[in-house]
């Protein structure tokens, strides 16, 4: 069952703020949208959508380094002398630095080239290999940004939908406590809602 949260904070002035919480159960896993800015969040792993160099960007992986910190990066470049960067639809994980989280894990998600060089399954499987790095370091709160729908250009409505049924098909044989999508605009956060509505449970 989908429950939908508002929460008013009402300020001197006269002031309200409406912030929307969404989440939905499935097994034991709060699957859960949020609006926010991901470097705020604390998880015990945040999620990055970094490129396969590993050495940083815009978007969501320049506000992790720059909050995080230079820790963060030179994990990133002791990765890169090992297996030489991340290939697309992997992940690797490092510590988090500054951030209020025990670690970070670098995705690589598609580049958005009209549909048909394998778009979908390589966003799927950044997901899935994030999902599961993240078990296997028994991670047990989780927070993924939209992977691939800035920069890279996928476009959002079917990246919401590769995003959470990958979430929900993993969370079908794998327990965490929260897998939460923080989204940083209100488009982004709509489509991911419309998506979540539409799960059957
Ligand atoms: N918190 C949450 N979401 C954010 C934040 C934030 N602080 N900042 C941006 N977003 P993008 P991509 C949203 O471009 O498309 C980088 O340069 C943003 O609005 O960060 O996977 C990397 O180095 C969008 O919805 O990632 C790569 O080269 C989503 O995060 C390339 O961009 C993803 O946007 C990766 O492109």
């Amino acid at each position: 069952m989908l429950k939908v949260y508002n929460v008013f904070l009402v300020f001197g002035e006269g002031l309200i703020a409406v912030v929307l919480f969404m989440q939905k159960k499935i097994n034991n896993t709060f699957l859960s949208l949020k609006l926010g800015d991901i470097t705020k969040e604390t998880a015990d792993a945040i999620v990055n959508a970094a490129n396969h160099t590993l050495l940083g960007g815009g978007g969501v992986d320049g506000a992790i380094h720059k909050a995080g910190g230079t820790q963060i990066l030179n994990e990133c470049i002791e990765i890169r002398k090992r297996q030489g960067g991340c290939k697309t639809g992997d992940a690797v994980i490092t510590t988090a630095g500054r951030l209020n989280a025990r670690f970070v894990i670098h995705t690589v998600g598609p580049k958005w080239q009209g549909g048909s060089f394998n778009e979908d399954e390589l966003l799927a499987s950044a997901y899935k290999t994030s999902l599961r790095l993240a078990y296997d370091n028994k991670v047990e709160t989780i927070a993924f940004p939209s992977i691939s729908t800035g920069a890279y250009k996928f476009p959002v409505a079917r990246a919401a939908e590769i995003a959470l049924k990958t979430a929900a098909g993993f969370l079908q044989e794998y327990d965490f406590k929260e897998v939460r999508f923080v989204l940083f605009t209100d488009e982004v956060l709509e489509e991911y809602y419309r998506t979540i509505a539409g799960l059957k449970d």
